[in-house]
């Protein structure tokens, strides 16, 4: 072994232990909806050494990297076997995503990536690139991922080799190792963020799906899609309606998708999304949160007014700068939320709270009114209530 060789990989695996070993911390007070933690959870940077260089000498004498791993960001999450796992969207610097499995110990730090990314079984007509893995454990008994398989848009005009086509692959497994590929979802319009629902509905599987008129825009298509599947090994869309809506001046007037599955409390269903609305820096991305009925999920019974969480720091920069984008969370026996989400299209976090505090800011925030003057309304409601009762406690 040369001292080239040997110096750079102790530097680099002095960095690599460091960073997989190091405790986050929660960040107080935050706003009593949820804590954020000092520190990104998983990285480019987490992905193993023996990912990313050749670790022989004879063949890599100067030790340089093989395989650029750039990015890991957009989630699902689960926990199996009392483990945290997150379903990361892996991006290399060939910019294909693929999807593979990090582990920790408390859900909270010391993210390991598995030996292997995910072999994902290919369909007859292979995507493109694949991302954002919802994974869902299924009343059936298997655990699903639903992802976006983008393809190259066959209608493209010649040069044009930006257009796109999405669609929803559908795998399961029963030890996230192991992958049977199902058939894509068929569906009339462009298809991601599709989400598969836990529990049968009325004997059927049902999608929370988002129906777009094209792959960026969501023309007079768009929101968050409910439809129930006859077979999931050949799902199809027949009927679909708009559960939840995109409005004129809100933070998702562009579009909006359904994040992760919702979470089943004794109040309702707890949903999680994201919204976008276009501004002269582009697309911003944010998280908003809903809540469905028990007896029904796909009937609203609350929506707090604006996002839940907004791009801050140095969450705002990243390869796509500005976006904060969720598609998993894990909720404990004991009512601990972990809220995986990431930023800007470059790495993921975790915020913390608890379905009591989620099912409190659902129900006891005001709805938007869509209007500056309600927004004001509100607003003083607040402060005369406040004013009052302090009025009221001095001597
Ligand atoms: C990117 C996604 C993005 C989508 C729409 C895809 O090509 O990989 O990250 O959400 O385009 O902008
Ligand atoms: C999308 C998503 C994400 C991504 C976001 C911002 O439409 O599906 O993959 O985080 O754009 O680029």
């Amino acid at each position: 072994m040369n001292a080239i060789f040997k110096e750079r990989l102790e530097l680099l695996q002095q960095e690599y232990n460091a960073l997989i070993s190091r405790k986050n911390k929660r960040v107080v007070p935050g706003n009593g909806i949820f804590e954020r933690y000092e520190y990104p959870i998983l990285t480019g940077d987490h992905a193993p050494l023996f990912w990313r260089y050749d670790l022989n000498p004879e063949t890599n004498p100067l030790l340089v990297e093989r395989f650029g791993i750039h990015a890991a960001f957009n989630a699902g999450a689960i926990k199996f076997n009392g483990k945290y796992l997150l379903m990361a969207r892996v991006e290399g610097s060939d910019r294909k995503s693929f999807f593979a499995v990090a582990e920790s110990p408390n859900g909270i730090d010391q993210f390991r990536f598995w030996d292997y990314p995910v072999q994902l079984p290919q369909v007859q007509d292979p995507e493109t690139n694949v991302y954002d893995m919802r994974l869902t454990a299924h009343e059936d008994g298997w655990i699903y991922g639903v992802f976006c398989a983008e393809h190259k848009d066959p209608q493209a005009a010649d040069g044009d080799l930006s257009s796109a086509i999405a669609k929803a692959g559908i795998v399961r497994t029963r030890d996230l190792v192991k992958w049977e590929r199902l058939p894509d979802l068929v569906s009339r319009s462009q298809q991601r963020n599709v989400v598969l629902h836990p529990e049968f509905v009325n004997g059927k599987y049902a999608l929370y799906t988002r129906p777009q008129d094209g792959f960026i825009d969501a023309g007079k298509g768009g929101g968050i899609g409910w439809a129930l599947i006859d077979d999931i090994t050949n799902a199809v869309v027949k009927d679909e309606k708009i559960i939840n809506h995109r409005y004129y001046h809100t933070i998702k007037e562009v579009k909006n998708g359904e994040g992760p599955h919702p979470i089943k409390t004794s109040k309702g269903w707890l949903h999680l999304a994201h919204g976008v609305r276009g501004c002269a820096a582009g697309l911003r991305y944010v998280l908003y949160m809903y809540m469905t009925s028990l007896n029904d999920p796909s009937e609203m019974i609350a929506e707090p007014a604006g996002f839940l969480m907004a791009p801050e720091g140095e969450e705002r920069v990243g390869d796509v700068s500005n976006v904060l984008f969720t598609n998993g969370w894990i909720a404990d026996d004991n009512g601990r939320i972990f809220l995986y989400y990431a930023s800007s299209d470059t790495r993921m976090h975790v915020a913390t709270t608890t379905v009591e505090r989620l099912v409190d800011y659902c129900l006891n925030t005001a709805p938007d009114g869509y209007r500056s003057a309600t927004s004001v309304e509100t607003l003083t409601q607040l402060i005369r209530k406040n004013l009052d009762y302090l009025s009221k406690q001095q001597p």
